[in-house]
Parts: C-alpha cells; structure tokens; sequence
C-alpha cells in the first residue's frame, strides 16, 4: 500500500475502498497518471490556484462543488450515475435481457475496443491545448480552459476505471497505453484523427469546444444506451459535464462574432483585422475546417463495426429508449448520402450499417445563435456549415474534392479554391499574432467580448486564476 487514502483523494460513488483488487491497480496507475499530467498538462501553471468546479459526489450538490485548487491537486474522482433498477438491455439481439453488470465474454475485445477509443479522446485533447494558457485572452477563459482539462482528465479516470474494475491485466496495460500515446506523434499517435491536429490558437480551440465535444456529446450519448451498465453509469455522468464543455465553444465563438461584427460597426468595414479583430471570413474558414474534421469522427457513413457494436447491445442510438421502432432494425432502413460519378445523391441503405450516419445527422445542428449576433449588429452576413462531404479523410467523401456548398470539384478547381475554404498559413499566422496574454482581472483581449456573466455568479473581474 501507498499509504494513500483513496476514498478521500479520490472521491467516488463506486465503494471503492471495499474493493481491494481495483485499489492496487489504481494505485500503481495515479502516480503515471499525474507524471503524464505533469508533462502533458496545461504548461506553466501547474503550481497557480485556479478557481474550479469539483465533482464531489453525483447529487445536485455535489456534482459542482467551486474552490481554489492547484491543478495537480484536483481530486480526479470515478463516479458512475445512479443505477436504475431493472434496467435491461434496450436493443440488439440481447434485448429485453437484464443490462450485464460484468462484460460479456463474447464481446470482451470489441468493448474494450470501445472504451479505450473513448478513453483515448480525453487525454488526448489536453496535450493539444496544453500551451493555450500562456496566450490566453483573459482569466476567465484562463479558468474555463483549466476546467475543460481536468474534466477531460476526469474522463479519463472514468474510462481508466472501466478498464482495470472489469477487463482485468488487458485493462491494465490498455490504461497504460492510454498516458503513452501522444497527440500528434508519428510513432505513437492518438487514435482518432481530430486528437492528432494542433489546437495552436484560442479561436482553435473554441471552435474544438463547439463541434469535437458535440461529437463526444453523441458518442458519449450512445454508449450511455449499453447495456453494459457500469458503461452507460459512466457516461451519464460525464455528460453532465460535457455540457459546459460546448457552452465554452459556443460563447467563445460567440464573443469572438460580437466583437468582429462592433469593430465592423464602428469602422464601417468587413476588414477588422487592421482593427486587431477576426474577421468573419476567417472565422468561417476556421468552423469549415474543425466541422468536417469533427464530422471525421463519427466514423463511415456505412459501417459494418458500427452494425456489429449495435447488434451486441454494446453502443445505441442517441436517446435509443425514446425511439419508437423495434430496436433491432434488422428490417429497417435509413437515407444515406452517397457519390454517384460526380454528384452527391441519396439513397436507402440497410439501418444497421448506417448508425454512424445517422448519429451525425443528429449532431448537426446550425451555427444559428452565431447568425443571431451578427443579424443583431444589422449585418448581412451568415456563418454556414459546409456540407457534410467537404474536405473528409474518412468515409466515401474521402475519395472526392467537394465545395463548402456541396460540389464536387476537381483537383484543379480545389488547389485554386482551398484557400477561400479553410485557413491558410496567412490566416494562422494573424491569428496567432493576436495570441498575446491578457491576465488582469476583468481585461480581455482586443479580438473577444467580454462574457455576458461569471462562472457560478462570480462576478466577470473575478480572480479566476491567482497568478501572483
Ligand atoms: N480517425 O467502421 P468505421 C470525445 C477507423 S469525442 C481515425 O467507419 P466505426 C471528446 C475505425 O476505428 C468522442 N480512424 O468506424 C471530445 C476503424 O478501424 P478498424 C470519442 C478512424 O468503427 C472532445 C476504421 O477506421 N468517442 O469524447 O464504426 C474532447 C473503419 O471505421 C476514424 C468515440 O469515438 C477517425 N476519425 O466508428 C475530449 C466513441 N473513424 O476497426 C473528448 C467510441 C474511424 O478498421 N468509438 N476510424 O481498425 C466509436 O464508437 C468508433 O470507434 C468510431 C468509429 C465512431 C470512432
């Protein structure tokens, strides 16, 4: 024994003090964890006291509990939502049967499949944002992208958890893997493509908030339909999370159009960056870019794993129980898009293998609070989602250039074009010469509004982050 006592280091719903097996494998796992942490982690404030939220428990009480802590300090706790009693399988062929409490041994390799690709996701995006801190636009967001951190390390734990309570030396040595991949490494990447792109810049990683947590919103919704329950348990709680999440992406980029569209106001020009704002062009190049690289992650629009991980009850559909269909949708069919020569048609495919499309479809949703803001400032402008086939690396869009508005184009036509599409290196480079570090309480940087209130009714000049 460590000599750690671990029901208060690491506050959990999940008596883990009685289980004596999962306290050792923890044990041996938290100090590489906080290793990885320490290299990997936000860079150059892991010893500040920042303003966070705390999940002590999974009551309305506790689940938000606000105090000053130092990051490597965060009690990274395993909570599980509450069980619900009775609950069964609710689709596949092992509907009906009561919701398994232990992995199913035929579908061990492919669960555990499972969890560490999610698991993978978490650490992952805190090695992109791991240099965000020192060019942050004010304290506030300082906090913000603390918080989004430690919760991502919380993820972590949770999925961690899983693996080393039910999958047994396997478990062990995939958590091991999970603090060695890197994000970006040529030789040890992380799995899924979007967790190996730079998150170089703020207006990166809001946009990353907005559309790559809203992917891992629906993931995550999905797999809290398993009938493995202490998985479902496990992603139920880390959806209440996720929300704030992709209310960080949302206001950033909203505060980001507000202050564009003042400065077009004020100067009667679209050309805000002589004014040290972000243009909507560039902003629109930017949502291009981290849209279909989120969309990426949804997987294939026709999947034969995705048919398979829902026929062995092991992922759902999002809000499965609310669906009023048979739940095995061996029959069923569903509207796909695909490339017929040059153009993008429609057609019926088999609803099994087209889980993974229709997962997206319930994802996209429009940028429309956005358009409100700059509809607000009078200005005849909208942001817009590109079509789902532009600039895709995974899934039949793969194999074809496509416009923003849905065109397919060829090669010539997009090397002309790409530049009007996605950010160039012009772009990238403007916009990191606005990353400069604001940290007085209550300043923000020239290129973002204020937000509209604090965090937990704090007031907006709160010292979110103590630097002195
Ligand atoms: N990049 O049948 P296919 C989050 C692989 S985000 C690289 O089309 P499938 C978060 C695929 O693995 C949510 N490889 O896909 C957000 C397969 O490989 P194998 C994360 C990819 O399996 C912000 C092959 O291509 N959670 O939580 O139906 C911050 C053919 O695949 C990609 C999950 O993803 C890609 N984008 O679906 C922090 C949930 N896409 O089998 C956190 C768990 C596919 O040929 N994961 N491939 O070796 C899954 O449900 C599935 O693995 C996927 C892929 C939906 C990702």
């Amino acid at each position: 024994m460590a000599g750690i006592d671990y029901t208060s280091l690491i506050p959990n719903n999940v008596n883990l003090h009685e289980n004596r097996r999962l306290q050792r494998a923890l044990e041996d796992w938290q100090p590489k964890f906080l290793e990885w942490w320490k290299d990997m982690g936000p860079n150059g404030f892991q010893a500040k006291e920042v303003y966070l939220r705390t999940a002590i428990s999974v009551d309305a009480q506790g689940w938000a509990h606000f105090g000053y802590v130092r990051m490597p300090e965060y009690r990274w706790g395993i909570f599980l939502a509450e069980p619900e009693p009775g609950r069964q399988v609710n689709f596949g062929d092992h509907k009906g049967q009561p919701a398994w409490q232990e992995v199913p041994g035929e579908h061990r390799g492919t669960l555990r499949r499972l969890i560490v690709t999610q698991g993978d996701t978490e650490p992952a995006s805190v090695e992109q944002q791991r240099h965000l801190g020192r060019t942050c636009p004010s304290l506030y967001d300082l906090r913000n992208l603390f918080q989004v951190n430690v919760e991502e390390g919380r993820h972590l734990w949770a999925m961690v958890y899983l693996l080393d309570a039910y999958f047994g030396r396997d478990g062990r040595e995939e958590s091991e893997a999970l603090l060695q991949r890197r994000s970006g490494d040529a030789d040890k990447p992380r799995i899924l493509g979007a967790f190996n792109e730079k998150t170089p810049d703020w207006l990166s990683f809001f946009m990353f908030c907005f559309f790559t947590d809203r992917d891992g919103k629906y993931q995550l919704a999905s797999l809290a339909e398993s009938g493995f329950d202490p998985l479902s348990q496990t992603c139920r709680f880390m959806l209440t999370e996720e929300a704030h999440h992709m209310f960080v992406g949302e206001t950033g980029i909203m505060r980001i159009v507000q202050r564009a569209c003042e400065l077009m106001r004020e100067h009667k020009t679209e050309d805000v960056r002589k004014y040290g704002g972000i243009d909507l062009r560039t902003i629109q190049r930017y949502l291009n870019f981290h849209c279909s690289v989120s969309l990426d992650l949804f997987g294939s629009e026709i999947s034969t794993n995705a048919a398979n991980f829902y026929t062995a009850g092991l992922k759902g559909r999002f809000e499965e129980t609310k669906k009023q269909d048979d739940h095995l949708l061996k029959e069923a069919t569903y509207t796909v898009v695909e490339l017929d020569g040059e153009r993008i048609v429609t057609r019926e495919e088999g609803a099994l293998v087209s889980l993974n499309e229709r997962l997206r479809d319930d994802c996209a949703r429009g940028v429309a609070r956005w358009n409100e803001v700059i509809r607000k400032h009078g200005i005849d402008i909208e942001l817009k989602l590109p079509h789902r086939a532009f600039h895709r690396a995974i899934g039949i869009f793969s194999e074809v250039r496509v416009s923003p508005d849905g065109q397919v184009v060829s090669q010539a036509e997009w090397d002309a074009r790409h530049h009007d599409w996605l950010p160039t290196e012009e772009d990238k480079a403007y916009i990191q010469s606005l990353m400069v570090p604001v940290t007085e309480p209550g300043k923000f940087a020239n290129w973002i509004a204020p937000p509209a209130r604090g965090i937990n009714g704090q007031p907006v000049d709160f010292e979110y982050v103590r630097l002195a």
